[in-house]
């Protein structure tokens, strides 16, 4: 995996951390540091094929931590993002967690797939650090209850039961494969959905393929010859894009319909597909329905000269929680900052957020179903 560098050391390589002050050899967290920087960490796949999403989760951070800085950091202290790259995989997630607890951050937010977060967490608990996941859908992640693991977006069983239910009962759908990608996430994800269809829809293929596979062509030849209403997916974009090529390609009729893995990345994924995409339904929250997402848009454009992912306010918001814990806390030290987020309520362009006693957000069970229409993801009514 790669280093993506401190704060200090950011400017070079392009972050842009100009309101960031590093003081070197001191840590931002544990409580023991009483000057310096108190450090935040970020951590996502800021290289490879999912790197819109590290993109999202560093910009969104970032920032979150200039606004802080700009008005004087936190506890009196310049705040420092300490940025690192997990590459999606599995395997690079402890190895990670373990340069965050060593570079002495108070709490992480990240990382974005379920796979990494899940063992990367376990690291952080371990160490008193707080996880802010503004991605990770698997239930897992928040069942164990750690009282330092939170997540700012929805989760599988949510938007599984949501897809199922669409496809039941608003596309009354007889037959559907069922397709996933063989991570946490992507096999959570379409479990949830297989489970929420049994008795109501025929699940007539069930299978999953490595998150590395490219050539689509054995499954969607199986999928065609099953005569399916609609195919659902468990998995990432990176995936999505040319099994929808391929689909395509093959004379498959019948729509995708996926996650939030898969939705909100327009050049990344709608335009590389083009008009395939067209019909693809997705489960994600409206996001755009929330008062101050329109300022949250306009600051992250004016900041980055770029449109905003899907899970750049999820982040922006992580970051500003995260920082809000510290100042409630009144401390950066992991277990007294956890206890200050669980206690509170935080204005955020989501929305006021809470926190349940898993970590979950409350009474968010708003996941919509989006559909793909003239290259664009719109909101699916009821047919
Ligand atoms: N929730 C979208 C993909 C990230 C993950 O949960 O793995």
């Amino acid at each position: 995996m790669r280093h993506l560098a401190i704060a200090a050391a950011s400017l070079a390589l392009g972050f842009g951390l100009a309101a960031c002050k590093a003081e070197p050899g001191k840590g931002g967290g544990g409580g023991g540091a009483a000057a310096g920087p108190v450090k935040i960490g970020v951590a996502g796949p800021i290289t490879g094929g999912q790197a819109k999403n590290g993109q999202d989760l560093k910009e969104g951070s970032l920032l979150a931590v200039e606004e802080w800085n700009a008005k004087g950091g936190v506890l009196g202290r310049t705040v420092e993002l300490v940025i690192r790259d997990d590459e999606a995989l599995d395997k690079n997630a402890t190895t990670v967690a373990q340069e965050l607890v060593n570079a002495g951050v108070v709490g992480v937010v990240g990382h974005f797939n379920s796979g990494c977060t899940i063992p990367a967490s376990e690291k952080y608990h371990e160490a008193g650090i707080v996880t802010i996941t503004p991605a990770s859908t698997n239930t897992y992640v928040t069942d164990r209850k750690y009282a330092d693991v939170f997540r700012v977006c929805g989760r599988d069983d949510q938007q599984g039961r949501t897809a199922a239910y669409y496809v039941s009962d608003v596309l009354r759908a007889k037959r559907v494969a069922v397709f996933d990608d063989k991570t946490s996430y992507g096999k959570g994800l379409a479990d949830e959905c297989a489970k929420n269809l049994e008795g109501r829809v025929e699940v007539v293929i069930r299978e999953g393929f490595d998150a590395t596979e490219r050539n689509f062509r054995p499954y969607l030849t199986k999928l065609k010859d099953a005569n399916v209403d609609v195919w659902y997916f468990g998995g990432i974009y990176e995936q999505a894009a040319p099994m929808l090529i391929q689909a395509s390609q093959l004379g498959i009729k019948a729509p995708m319909m996926s996650g939030d893995g898969v939705h909100g990345y327009q050049a990344d994924f709608i335009d590389k597909v083009g008009a395939a995409a067209n019909g693809t339904l997705t489960t994600f929250p409206d996001t755009t329905a929330n008062p101050g997402y329109a300022e949250f848009v306009a600051k992250y454009r004016a900041r980055f000269d770029a449109e905003p992912g899907p899970y750049a306010i999820y982040s922006y918001a992580s970051a500003h929680i995260l920082l809000e814990g510290v100042k409630a806390a009144g401390a950066a030290d992991g277990p007294k900052v956890a206890a200050a987020i669980h206690a509170g309520t935080f204005q955020t362009p989501l929305g006021p957020i809470a926190f349940d006693d898993r970590g979950d957000v409350k009474a968010l069970d708003y996941y919509k179903v989006w559909v793909i229409r003239d290259g664009k993801h719109v909101l699916s009514g009821p047919k």
